[in-house]
């Protein structure tokens, strides 16, 4: 698959060992958020969100975010890390969410049982409801600390709601509801996922950019990249769905048993793959066309199309 790529797209860094790196801070800058979150919430609220936080996962979106401030110029101290899991959060909380019986009534992810399954509907969903100003209260305290004037810091903590809001995941978590059991065109496929699951993705590396001081232009590369890796995750996400048994996923139920539109029951799982593709492909152009010179960031285009959970 990578012999195909113009050179220019080809990573240049070793993936795994960036992932297995960056993992590792990440989990440690999710503990330090809950250790605050723990002195902060009663415990009624702290354990399902604990348990949300820390159950695993890719990461991705605080991968992004660092990689991104780095990628811009940005240290690589505690803080931006923990900006990260700010970001982090809110997928927490959606995840939570998500999960509940009045949703996808789901009772496995990451490998795990679900909050709900284990806490309670009701303890699950207040949990994760505290989870979204927790979210922006940490993102603050660590643009603080990564020396950000009030400017950056609004932009910052702007993003992350705009990204987490109508416009963005829950806008898109409301179309994804409404389109159960109806045939989407590939149009309003898109627009979902864009809002579902690129907005916060695509937030990531913008918020990553912004605490490092990036120009205008930067940020506007950084966007067409989440754009482009936004949706082709989306996508492989519905491969691995329809291909990947759920102890493998570690994800029950699938969208294809929910009755939900995807790129493979619209495209077929050949299409659906070539089209991620294109959009990794698309994505690293962007960084180009900006003048972004991030192999880290390459690398992780095409870990979004090729991972396999
Ligand atoms: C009020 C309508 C309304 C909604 C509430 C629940 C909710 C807001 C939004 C949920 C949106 C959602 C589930 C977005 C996530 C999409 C997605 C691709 C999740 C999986 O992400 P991964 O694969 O997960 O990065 P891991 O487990 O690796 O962290």
């Amino acid at each position: 698959m990578t012999a195909d790529r113009p050179a220019a797209s080809r990573p240049t860094v070793d993936l795994e060992a960036l992932l297995r790196d960056e993992r590792v801070e990440v989990e440690r800058a999710l503990e330090r958020a809950c250790q605050w979150l723990g002195d902060e919430l009663h415990d009624d609220l702290f354990k399902p969100a604990r348990h949300a936080v820390l159950s695993g996962g890719k990461r991705l979106r605080p991968v992004l975010c660092v990689v991104a401030h780095r990628a811009c110029g940005g240290g690589t101290g505690p803080a931006v890390y923990d900006l990260g899991a700010a970001i982090e959060l809110i997928h927490a909380y959606s995840l939570m969410h998500d999960d509940l019986p009045c949703m996808d009534d789901a009772d496995l992810r990451r490998g795990q049982p679900t909050p709900h399954t284990l806490f309670g509907t009701a303890a699950t969903a207040r949990a994760g409801l505290a989870l979204i100003p927790a979210a922006s209260l940490w993102a603050l305290r660590a643009s603080d600390a990564l020396g950000a004037d009030d400017g950056v810091s609004r932009r910052i903590v702007g993003e992350l709601n705009r990204a987490a809001g109508a416009g963005g995941m829950v806008g898109g978590q409301a179309l994804d509801l409404l389109g159960e059991g109806q045939h989407l065109a590939p149009s309003q496929l898109d627009r979902l996922h864009r809002m579902k699951t690129g907005a916060l993705l695509t937030a990531s590396l913008v918020i990553g950019g912004l605490a490092a001081g990036a120009s205008d232009t930067t940020i506007a590369g950084l966007e067409g990249f989440g754009r482009g890796i936004g949706l082709a995750f989306q996508i492989t996400d519905d491969i691995l769905d329809a291909t990947e048994v759920a102890e493998a996923l570690g994800k029950h139920p699938s969208d294809g048993l929910l009755d939900k539109s995807t790129y493979v029951s619209l495209y077929g799982l050949e299409e659906a793959a070539r089209r991620a593709r294109v959009l990794a492909d698309e994505a690293t152009e962007a960084l180009r066309g900006a003048g972004i010179d991030a192999p880290a960031l390459v690398a992780l285009a095409s870990y979004v199309v090729e991972r396999r959970r």
